[in-house]
């Protein structure tokens, strides 16, 4: 079982259109932009278009009345990609970010305060089962249900994927260091015998992570998983009409707000692996602006 990261090829379609929006003719004529909305062409560089953040960032461009902005859809690494690239050159760039996320350890980076509260405050991470899953696996219902740990936890295995580790041996790597914490989720529950579990997730890096190194205790548990890569959408989908079995990326309340009411009564919040997590705009700290609101000039 190995999760590896994806580079969509919607993600470099999206990247070629932001590379050709910048030739654009919103710049004054000596090429030197005079609002920050004219030197990145009006466009905030987005994630996959299932992803709640994109749907938070369609209401902030409402809340905000940011008419001319537009949130440019892609993928996470395309994303990241696109970032590198800017900071590397000190350019302007405006992305939609969120944390835990290995992008604050590499860059110097900063959310746009949100006073309109577009993006929520706190937000939780859920781990969602399908109806059912507590009867028929209740071992990895009890594992699921004790499953916590930290922003910084995640963080150790999502620095080591990025800088090139495999994502199973990372999450095999934060396994053996952390034993003690790893033995709280697994306290007195029974092994089985090769039972089935199926995960969904998405390409997200935070998500990636948790589902990388949930999956290697379960199978240390006797568990057979497996897991799927799909998109947001789907991923919900697939545990509300029960063809997989969890997801570890129900962020809400605000996030997934919308495939939590759409699926509500058919699926089993299960539990809260991480509390205090954010979803925002965020910018490389050498951009002269601090809030949403600075869009607007
Ligand atoms: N994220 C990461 C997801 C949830 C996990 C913030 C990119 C989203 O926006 O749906």
């Amino acid at each position: 079982m190995t999760i590896k990261k994806k580079v969509l090829g919607l993600g470099a379609v999206a990247l070629l259109a932001v590379g050709l929006a910048a030739c654009g003719d919103d710049k004054k004529e000596d090429g030197v932009a005079d609002s920050v909305g004219d030197s990145v062409d009006y466009k905030i560089t987005g994630i996959d278009p299932g992803a709640g953040i994109m749907e938070a960032t369609d209401r902030a461009l409402a809340d905000y009345e940011l008419d001319k902005w537009e949130v440019v859809s892609g993928s996470g690494a395309a994303m990241t990609a696109a970032l590198q690239r800017a900071y590397d050159k000190e350019e302007p760039i405006i992305v939609t970010g969120w944390s835990p996320h290995w992008k604050f350890a590499k860059f110097k980076l900063k959310y746009l305060e949100d006073p309109e509260g577009s993006f929520g405050g706190a937000e939780e991470i859920h781990t969602i089962g399908r109806l059912g899953l507590e009867e028929d696996s209740p071992e990895a219902y009890e594992i699921l249900a004790n499953f916590k740990w930290t922003e910084e936890d995640m963080a150790e295995v999502m620095v080591e994927i990025i800088d090139g580790e495999d994502p199973e041996v990372a999450a095999q790597n934060w396994i053996d260091a952390n034993e003690d914490k790893v033995a709280v989720w697994t306290d007195g529950v029974d092994k089985v015998d090769g039972d089935e579990i199926k995960f969904v997730y998405v390409a997200w890096d935070s998500t990636i992570a948790s589902t990388n190194v949930i999956s290697l205790v379960l199978e240390d548990m006797g568990y057979k998983v497996t897991t799927s890569q799909v998109e947001a959408g789907p991923m919900w989908t697939a545990v509300a009409d029960g063809s997989a079995d969890v997801l570890l990326a129900g962020w809400l309340p605000v996030t997934h707000k919308t495939y939590a009411e759409k699926f509500e009564g058919k699926y089993d919040d299960i539990g809260t692996s991480m509390e205090g997590v954010k979803i925002g705009l965020v910018v490389p700290s050498y951009m002269d602006i601090d809030s949403i609101e600075d869009l607007k000039e």
